[in-house]
């Protein structure tokens, strides 16, 4: 049966009059009613782990804006803690994690088998918005990409250059694969049960992709993406999926057919044009408006926002941003990018 919803749509490879639109960080802290549920909650982790305010605030930019897709409330940083490593975020900073340098750190983490335990509420969160999300709302799951989740579990936290995991790459690179594989195979699971709640598309972030070059990117962002996605297309050949290999330049060039990834999506230090030429010819594109406009918002908000768009129009696309909404954006200007891309 040929889907309904836009993001299917588009995903399904059909180019739409009106691009589809979500944005990444859509539920978070630029958002008032965000950051009263965060208080009620206590802290992050307790408001991932609670499977009723996970889906308020889920929900909230969707009853706001009328976004087309909603995405789950959760973090990447949960299945390494499913996986075994210590989590905890220091506010004001970020996360941190117990960290993985030697053989015996990788040995202390638990099975593959065991992540469901932990991750049982992300799942009930995901079943709660099935059945509380508009009719003609997608609902998108997702998990950090092996190299980006490995970044943070060898260095116990965010680090601008991911030196660490190079480091490890380098000096001990059975160690480094052994980790990545593990991932990978708690990446498939995790995905494939946040399908059989009820998510309809999935999403892989490797956000520190761009850090990856040449062989290096092709072994650890490019073949892992596409295990998991073979994975899961064997299971649940109807379930899109989209890779953010972000600013992996070139290499965004013939991901989506190397992968098997239904959609990429990209950031926004490449251009519109040059994506739609080069990228978009082998499928759904989504994203690339840079989120400092969600700050600046003005006439060059609404200018990009239209470039985009027309940039696009000859292909599937799906609008989003380039990156997250950062807290310090004003919710208007959210409005103002939405009614641009409507407005046509
Ligand atoms: O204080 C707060 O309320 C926490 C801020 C926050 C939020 C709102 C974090 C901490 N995570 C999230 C939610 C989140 N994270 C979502 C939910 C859905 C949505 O988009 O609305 C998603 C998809 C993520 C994914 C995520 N977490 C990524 C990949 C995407 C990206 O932004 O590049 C990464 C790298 C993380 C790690 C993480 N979690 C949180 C922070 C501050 C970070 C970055 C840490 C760092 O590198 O320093």
């Amino acid at each position: 049966m040929a889907p309904t919803k836009t993001i299917l749509r588009a995903l399904a490879g059909e180019t739409l009059a009106t691009p589809p639109i979500w944005m990444m960080r859509q539920a978070g802290r630029y958002l008032p009613e965000y950051r009263a549920t965060r208080a009620q909650a206590g802290d992050f982790l307790s408001l991932c782990y609670n499977s009723e305010l996970a889906a308020e605030v889920t929900l909230q930019p969707i009853r706001r804006y009328g976004f087309d897709a909603a995405i789950l409330f959760a973090d990447i940083l949960l299945l390494p803690q499913a996986l075994g490593a210590d989590l905890w975020f220091v506010t004001g900073e970020g996360p941190r994690l117990s960290t993985i340098q030697t053989q015996a750190d990788f040995d202390r983490l638990g099975p593959v088998a065991d992540i469901h335990e932990t991750l049982g509420p992300i799942y009930e969160t995901v079943r709660i918005l099935r059945r509380e999300l508009p009719q003609d709302t997608t609902l998108i799951g997702f998990a950090g990409a092996p190299w980006t989740v490995a970044t943070y579990m060898i260095a116990g936290r965010g680090t601008p250059d991911q030196g660490p995991a190079h480091a490890l790459m380098q000096e001990n690179t059975p160690l480094f694969e052994a980790l990545l594989d593990r991932i990978t195979a708690g990446t498939i699971d995790y995905l494939a049960a946040q399908i059989e709640a009820g998510a309809e598309v999935v999403k892989i972030f490797d956000s520190w992709a761009g850090s990856l070059k040449g062989d290096a990117f092709q072994k650890y962002a490019l073949k892992p993406a596409k295990e998991i996605t073979a994975a899961l297309k064997t299971r649940y050949p109807q379930i899109p999926v989209i890779g953010f290999p972000r600013e992996a330049g070139d290499n965004y060039i013939g991901f989506a057919k190397a992968t098997g990834v239904d959609c990429v999506a990209l950031d926004n230090s490449i251009s519109a044009d040059w994506a739609a030429q080069h990228v978009q010819v082998d499928g759904c594109v989504q994203g690339n408006l840079a989120s400092s406009h969600m700050v600046t918002g003005g006439q060059a908000l609404i200018e990009d926002t239209r470039a985009i768009v027309k940039a696009f129009s000859k292909g599937p696309h799906i609008f989003n941003l380039g990156h997250g909404i950062t807290p310090d954006a004003d919710p208007d200007n959210v409005q103002r990018m939405i009614d641009a891309v409507r407005a046509g």
